[in-house]
């Protein structure tokens, strides 16, 4: 069976985990990644989409590189009250990118916990799309905790893969 390979990186504690699980299992995640889990979702057209959520700590980034490489599509989650996550989400598209000798790879942006207000300037995240090594697709704000488009986001990634050979 075809299994497409996608990754959901971001620092550490925006809600990765959290933004799977509300969609797979209608609850949060309580506790850290460590190095990387696996959830898979069947697609309508039989195939299989295998997710790899990257734990965020520093601590994983020098083993990160295997678990990114081949990729598909990426999940890059921010969380829309640290501008200091925005900025680190950059580095793991950067690594990714590395990870994938230089090949064009998509993504979907995601600002995740918008429950809890948002400090983030949209200027700020322009700039970001407009210097980000991956193709961003959309931009989307969520919340795992309200599940606030949770299910669109999970839709657009479906979508992708629908029309994936
Ligand atoms: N208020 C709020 N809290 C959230 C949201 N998403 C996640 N959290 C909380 O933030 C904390 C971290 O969430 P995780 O899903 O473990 O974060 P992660 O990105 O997987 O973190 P690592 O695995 O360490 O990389 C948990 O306490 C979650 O309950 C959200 O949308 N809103
Ligand atoms: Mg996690």
């Amino acid at each position: 069976m075809k299994a497409y390979k996608i990754v959901v990186i971001g620092d550490k504690g925006v809600g990765k985990t959290s933004i799977i699980s509300k969609y797979l299992d209608n609850q949060v995640s309580r506790r850290a990644t460590i190095g990387v889990d696996f959830r898979s979702i069947a697609l309508e057209n039989g195939k299989e989409l295998v997710i790899w959520d990257i734990g965020g700590q520093e601590r994983f980034t020098s083993v990160a590189k295997a678990y990114l490489t081949g990729a598909k599509l990426s999940v890059l989650v921010y969380d829309v009250n640290s501008p200091e996550s925005l900025s680190r989400v950059k580095k793991w598209a950067e690594l990714l990118v590395k990870a994938n000798n230089g090949s064009e790879i998509s993504g979907i942006l995601v600002g995740n916990k918008i429950d809890l207000g948002k400090k983030i300037d949209p200027e700020k995240i322009n700039e970001f799309m407009q210097s980000c090594p991956v193709k961003i697709l959309y931009h989307i704000e969520t919340s795992a905790v309200t599940g606030e488009r949770i299910k669109d986001l999970f839709k657009k990634i479906r979508d992708f893969f629908a029309n994936s050979k």
